[in-house]
């Protein structure tokens, strides 16, 4: 095959092998960056920054890669915690915090942000610092808004950054990021940037690569302005009474903590959750792992970090590093259902399918299980006799096929 292909001569082999699908499409890319040019411009970017951000750009085959990657198999949220806030990030964290402490209390103060959770975030975000990404941002979103499943994501950002250039808040070469194009300490993608990156140390630019007052005001403004409020806990572990109702585990149900209390909720080391919380305050009860595993109360701080990363398992991660920074322990007091074999793509598809094979909507069978595929559990669950807590285990999938 090799020597077959070699004699052939450079110019067709190579051509052979540009049949793979990135490869094949450069000049429809060539085509398809004039059709966005327009879209560009009449987004109001000139010709002279688009001249200069676009010529010559071509596909990143490793972004085009990373995107059309959807992993078989998942990690359980306790893998994802013993990562995230490993004894190593707690450790970097702490000095770090120390290290920026005058910093991070003025910009506690003048945003409402505990310097912890900008800490944490930074901590999870780039590791504090060292490892922001480096993609080339213009040419990771063009790969993205060219082709694939975030091309609307893409586009939106790419035009984001092309404004960045423009306003001259950042040249087209500092542009760098992760494969997806977020950038700096705490990975702004360019509209997030565009609407709540902030100027703090005021010499003009809003430098989330390299200025650190610029990243921890950035994070801060954008988290105040997602919610967030001094001096409320993000939330607290609890535990629940024997005959719990685990569809109150759910989304859309907000109760007074006095409420919670009173349905038998409990403070993970035995106390009353009134001595942690104020009792007015609203909250949801969030079970990561299932019946099985540890509850959390969480309030509207919680709600502000998800707005930075819609994943629970990313902002009780965030919540937790955030307790150990500031010299409390964020130990989860439960224990995870470490025996609990998180489900594999195929299998979250084939519990979707049982599920409606059953008479019970869980949407799109496309293996995420979101709320629509949760609230066909629960049904099913609760017709089951099973604890309704919407859960999807691989002992789920086994009783749902049996
Ligand atoms: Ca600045």
């Amino acid at each position: 095959m090799k020597n077959w292909l070699a004699r052939l001569g450079a110019g067709l082999a190579a051509a052979l092998l540009a049949s793979s699908p990135v490869f094949a499409q450069s000049n429809d890319f060539e085509r398809w960056l004039q059709s966005f040019r327009a879209e560009a411009s009449a987004a109001g970017i000139s010709d002279t920054v688009l001249d200069r951000a676009l010529t010559g750009l071509t596909v990143n085959p490793r972004v085009y890669e990373l995107n059309d990657n959807q992993p078989e198999f998942s990690r359980g949220v306790w893998d994802y915690l013993d990562s995230a806030v490993s004894a190593t990030r707690v450790q970097n964290g702490r000095a770090k915090y120390q290290d920026n402490r005058s910093l991070l209390t003025l910009i506690e103060n003048a945003y409402g942000v505990d310097a912890e959770i900008i800490a944490a975030i930074w901590g999870l975000e780039s590791s504090y610092g060292a490892i922001m990404g480096d993609y080339d941002a213009i040419q990771a979103l063009a790969t993205l808004a060219y082709e694939g499943r975030r091309t609307g994501y893409g586009r939106s950002q790419l035009i984001g950054a092309l404004k960045i250039i423009q306003h001259g808040y950042a040249s087209r070469e500092e542009l760098k990021g992760s494969w997806a194009g977020a950038m700096g300490h705490t990975q702004f993608i360019p509209t997030t940037y565009l609407s709540y990156a902030v100027d703090h140390d005021g010499d003009g630019r809003r430098d989330i690569w390299s200025n650190l007052g610029d990243v921890f005001a950035s994070t801060a403004n954008y988290l105040s302005v997602s919610g967030y409020r001094a001096n409320e806990p993000w939330g607290v572990e609890v535990t629940l009474p024997a005959d719990f109702d685990y569809a109150l585990a759910d989304s859309n149900i907000k109760k007074p903590a006095v409420e919670w209390a009173a349905g038998g909720l409990e403070a993970a080391n035995g106390a009353s959750i009134l001595e942690r919380v104020d009792p007015n305050m609203r909250g949801r009860l969030i079970l990561p792992a299932g019946a099985r595993g540890p509850g959390f109360l969480v309030f509207g701080n919680f709600e502000a970090i998800l707005k930075y990363n819609r994943s629970t398992a990313y902002a009780l991660a965030v919540s937790l590093l955030s307790e150990e920074i500031a010299g409390r322990s964020g130990a989860v007091a439960q224990s995870w259902p470490r025996d609990d074999r998180p489900l594999s793509l195929s299998e979250r598809k084939a519990l979707q399918q049982a599920l409606k094979d059953r008479g019970f909507d869980p949407g799109p069978v496309d293996g995420i299980i979101g709320a629509g595929t949760k609230r066909a559990l629960r049904a099913w669950q609760k017709q089951a006799g099973l604890p309704a807590d919407g859960y999807a285990s691989a002992a789920m999938l086994t009783a749902l096929q049996g």
